[in-house]
């Protein structure tokens, strides 16, 4: 398989430098919110939701003029939603956390509340961004782009809430500290981490114009890799070191939590990460080339060191 890590930088650089641009301007009497928000986003994370975002739309077929009209919109705002649940995920009252990404957490640098405010506004002004895409395919009155902007629209609302992302923190933050069965860790992997994974992926395809079967299938995709990312995590968290990881190591640990490493064992975990890897990538075999740059970023999600 080819090595796109040059590649992926420099998406990477790219999916951040849109991120940056829709930002709200750092003025105003709220210049303090604006600022600790865009300190949450431009602080180094790998943007690899808003690449695979991008990477879905054109392993789809999407076109190429419907890039920054529509899918630029997208790849922000769910920046902005990671952006946002990592800098609530650090709070006190969740995991109390002082570095990520080897820098302060934006609750450490700006205080608590700011830290809380930040999340609101990032999350709020993510859907103000997916907007724009609303707004844009009105303006050219192409219709078919409006109405992938919408199923768009509800993926990402869906993935993100009490179905989604927020639906699977809040079941793990009631059950810290407490033992948890291997189906109800299933759950919490799968909403808390996979839903976003799986929304890049889906929100790519509806764009694209993909149809109903290619969308299930990509949010299939989404689920296996995001589960794969996540026992990753928890092995890092475990095997890791703050330098290599640019947060601190056995943060589940001290904060009592059931991880899978701690149900299963690290050999488990590193097999389980593996299988997950392997049936995502010959899901997306059966309409991406092995050798394309979409496979090689599922592969590298759920192999990743950092
Ligand atoms: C607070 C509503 C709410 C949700 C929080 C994302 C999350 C849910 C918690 C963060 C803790 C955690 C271990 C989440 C699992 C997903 C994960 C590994 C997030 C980190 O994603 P990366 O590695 O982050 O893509 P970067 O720093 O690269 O942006």
């Amino acid at each position: 398989m080819s090595d796109y890590s040059e590649k992926l930088k420099a998406s990477a650089e790219e999916a951040g430098r849109i991120a940056a641009d829709y930002l709200p301007e750092n003025k105003g009497l709220a210049a303090e919110l604006m600022e600790s928000m865009a300190y949450s986003v431009n602080n180094g994370g790998k943007r690899l939701r808003p690449v695979l975002l991008l990477e879905s739309f054109r392993a789809c077929g999407g076109e190429k003029e419907l890039e920054k009209m529509l899918v630029e919109p997208y790849m922000a705002a769910l920046e902005y939603i990671h952006s946002y649940s990592l800098v609530h995920d650090d709070l006190p009252e969740m995991d109390n956390d002082m570095y990520r990404r080897g820098k302060l957490t934006t609750h450490a640098k700006f205080g608590h509340a700011q830290g809380v405010l930040a999340g609101d506004g990032l999350l709020n002004y993510a859907y103000e961004t997916a907007g724009k895409a609303f707004q844009n395919a009105m303006a050219s009155g192409n219709e078919t782009a409006l109405r992938r902007t919408i199923g768009a629209f509800n993926v990402l609302t869906n993935k993100a809430g009490a179905y989604g992302m927020v639906g699977g923190q809040s079941v793990d933050v009631a059950l810290t500290g407490k033992s948890i069965d291997a189906p109800t860790l299933e759950y919490i992997y799968e909403n808390k981490t996979s839903a976003l994974i799986e929304a890049a992926l889906m929100i790519g395809g509806i764009l694209a114009g993909a149809d109903e079967e290619r969308i299930a299938l990509l949010e299939k995709i989404g689920s296996a890799c995001g589960r794969a990312f996540q026992i990753k995590d928890d092995i890092l968290d475990e095997t890791g070191t703050l330098e290599e990881i640019g947060k601190p190591v056995h943060s589940d640990l001290n904060n009592n939590k059931t991880t899978y490493v701690t149900l299963f064992g690290l050999e488990k975990a590193r097999e389980d990460a593996e299988n997950l890897c392997l049936r995502a990538e010959k899901m997306l075999g059966s309409f991406c080339s092995s050798d394309s740059f979409l496979s090689w970023l599922i592969a590298y999600m759920t192999k990743r060191v950092k």
